[in-house]
């Protein structure tokens, strides 16, 4: 298979990064979508993340799917394709193919085109036998799957509580989209963090080696790679609160000075502890994911939570 002949055309061009960055940080309130924190130095950082003691997700959710792979396996029924949403290094998805019988295709989903890459490398390797079809997309817009995946049934998988990083509406319309793009009589598996003590959760969010600001003032590395950008990045810092009411992490990129800098050509003015939101991370509660995922067409089928209800998984069926 040729990786290239099967990407199909991506969204994270530089036109529309250019175009997000000069009207974010035109607005009163500065934003960047989360989506560009990942190109290949972001995603690099974020897999450093994912080995930092502070960040539970990830160990907890690759826990969960090897005590629970049987009994997911056993819900999926033999011969679906694996579809996978914001696939990255696609390092636990080979727990799912073990436990997995007869597989008939897989599927990733991802916006960074030399993270999917890499995985299908790994995973062809690791599973010979597989036909991989990876998906160059922005998973928050409509796209096919490869015709080449064929009519099987399908297993959705979003691991990561990537689900997370959408704002509650955003992600109803995202349950919605998978569920209209894996079809009749899909399955969707998907990571949920939970709602926690802060000690816990503010430090997974601004770990004491600083991975999580680097990967945070990567984006302002990225405008002036890519956008011909000035931005002086050490006179900004990486900024994290929880917001109590709407139960999520806030990730911002604070200016330390009054400065100026110029992007594209473009001046743009940042005064003295004006903050730029960079990123959300909801945390949530067991019935307040379900509800979300029933208002989107999914009948919870099944969850599964560690021992210190760190993080939920949760096995939804289409309505
Ligand atoms: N699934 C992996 C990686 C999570 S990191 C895990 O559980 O560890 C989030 C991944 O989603 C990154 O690989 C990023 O490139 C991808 N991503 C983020 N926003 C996206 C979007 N809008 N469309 C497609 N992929 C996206
Ligand atoms: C990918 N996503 C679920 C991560 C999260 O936990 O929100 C991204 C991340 N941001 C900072 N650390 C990790």
């Amino acid at each position: 298979m040729t990786i290239d002949a099967d990407l199909r055309s991506g969204s994270a061009h530089i036109e529309d990064f250019a175009r997000a960055i000069l009207s974010g940080l035109a607005q009163k309130q500065k934003h960047i979508p989360t989506k560009f924190h990942y190109d290949a130095r972001g995603s690099a950082l974020f897999e450093d993340i994912t080995r930092l003691d502070e960040y539970y997700p990830t160990r907890t959710e690759i826990g969960l799917l090897k005590a629970h792979g049987g009994e997911i396996a056993k819900l999926a029924g033999k011969g679906c394709a694996v579809v996978e949403f914001g696939s990255g290094s696609s390092r636990k998805t080979h727990i799912l193919l073990e436990h997995m019988e007869n597989v008939s295709a897989y599927a990733p989903i991802d916006i960074d085109d030399g993270a999917l890459k890499k995985a299908v490398l790994r995973l062809e390797n690791q599973f010979p036998e597989l036909p991989i079809h990876p998906v160059h997309a922005d998973f928050n817009e409509r796209f096919d799957l490869p015709d080449a995946i064929g009519d099987a049934r399908k297993l959705g998988f979003f691991p990561g509580s990537t689900i997370g990083n959408l704002e509650l509406d955003a992600a109803v319309d995202f349950m919605a989209r998978a569920g209209d793009l894996l079809g009749e009589g899909s399955d969707l598996l998907i990571g949920a963090d939970l709602q926690k003590d802060l000690k816990i959760l503010l430090p997974a969010y601004d770990d004491a080696k600083g991975v999580t600001a680097q990967f945070t003032l990567n984006l302002l590395h990225r405008i002036n790679r890519e956008l011909s950008g000035n931005l002086d990045v050490s006179r900004f810092a990486h900024v994290v609160i929880y917001n109590d009411e709407i139960g999520r992490i806030e990730s911002y990129i604070e200016s330390l000075y009054d400065q100026h800098a110029e992007i594209l050509g473009h001046r743009f003015s940042f005064s003295e502890g004006e903050r730029i939101h960079v990123e959300n991370s909801h945390k949530y509660t067991i019935p307040q994911f379900q509800d979300l995922a029933r208002k989107a067409g999914w009948r919870p089928e099944q969850v599964w939570t560690d021992a210190d209800d760190l993080f939920s998984l949760h096995y939804l069926a289409r309505a």
